[in-house]
């Protein structure tokens, strides 16, 4: 296994055991690198502090960021530059729409509904990015998780699939403009999980029926197969590879 002994990253979006954030801390604190908590509101913070009490490592630093409000994201990358100086990386695992836009007829969805997909799940990207970027002077590893949706339509995913569309192309704009600054950046496109976020897609059981179906490993992806590829993007083995969308879905893309 790889060891990230001596490197800080940064997780973002772990709401519960679930998570597919959560899985990515559980590699990386295997891996022995220290690590960095934000969550969304204060509704979360008793639960990831009792998580992130469970693991091996010592990671006492958990901190609000609510990427919908400047504020907030910069009072959280500030408070990490005083306590840490620099990071090498860091694990975007945010997203969300309206329940109501996840099922139904795309073309409902609502001007509202639109935007906070794309704010949340899509520009948050780029305004964490900026705030990073400053602390990640020795180079770094960015992460952001995207679903197939964002490629392909997909049933029910409508808006969120329109937010991972623009989310991959950031993932893009920001790997050609922080790679001088040896700043890498790559998405991870995860099959389906069953999370607190996926239960709000209408009739996710049949999305992960189909995979066991069909995909050429005829199984679901877990959180683990994620935060293992976490591991491999943030080390040194994926030196070479920026801007780039890896699927860890059984291999269903291919089909
Ligand atoms: O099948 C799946 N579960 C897949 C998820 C397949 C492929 C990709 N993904 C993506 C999601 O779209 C997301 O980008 O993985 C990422 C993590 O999602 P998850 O692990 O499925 O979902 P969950 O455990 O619910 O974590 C998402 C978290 C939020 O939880 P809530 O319950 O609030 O939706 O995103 C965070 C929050 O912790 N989040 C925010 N963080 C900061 N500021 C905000 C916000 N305003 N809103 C939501």
């Amino acid at each position: 296994s790889i060891s990230l002994e001596g490197k800080t990253y940064v997780i973002m979006g772990v709401a519960n055991k679930r998570s597919i954030a959560w899985g990515i801390a559980r590699s990386l604190d295997q891996s022995g690198a220290r690590l960095i908590f934000t969550y969304a509101g204060e509704r979360f913070e008793k639960s990831v502090r009792d998580l992130v009490a469970t693991l091996d490592g010592n990671h006492d630093i958990i901190l609000p960021c609510d990427v919908t409000n400047d504020e907030s994201v910069e009072n959280c990358f500030s408070t990490i530059k005083e306590q840490v100086g620099t990071i090498d990386g860091l694990a975007h695992c945010i997203a969300f729409a309206k329940t109501e836009e996840l099922a139904g007829n795309f073309s409902d969805t609502s001007r509202d509904g639109f935007l906070l997909a794309q704010n949340i799940s899509s520009y948050s990207l780029t305004i964490i990015a900026r705030h990073a970027k400053p602390l990640m002077s020795e180079g770094g590893s960015i992460i952001a998780l995207t679903y197939i949706g964002g490629e392909r339509v997909m049933p029910n995913y409508n808006v969120m699939g329109v937010a991972k569309a623009s989310l991959e192309m950031s993932v893009r704009y920001l790997a050609a403009d922080l790679g001088r600054q040896g700043i890498r950046v790559n998405a991870i496109s995860s099959g389906p999980i069953r999370t607190l976020s996926s239960k709000g897609v209408s009739d996710f059981n049949s999305i992960l029926h189909e995979i066991e179906e069909k995909a050429p490993l005829h199984r679901n992806t877990t959180p683990e197969e994620v935060g293992d590829t976490a591991v491999f993007l943030f080390s040194n083995m994926s030196r070479g590879i920026t801007g780039e969308t890896i699927h860890v879905d059984s291999g269903y893309h291919i089909l």
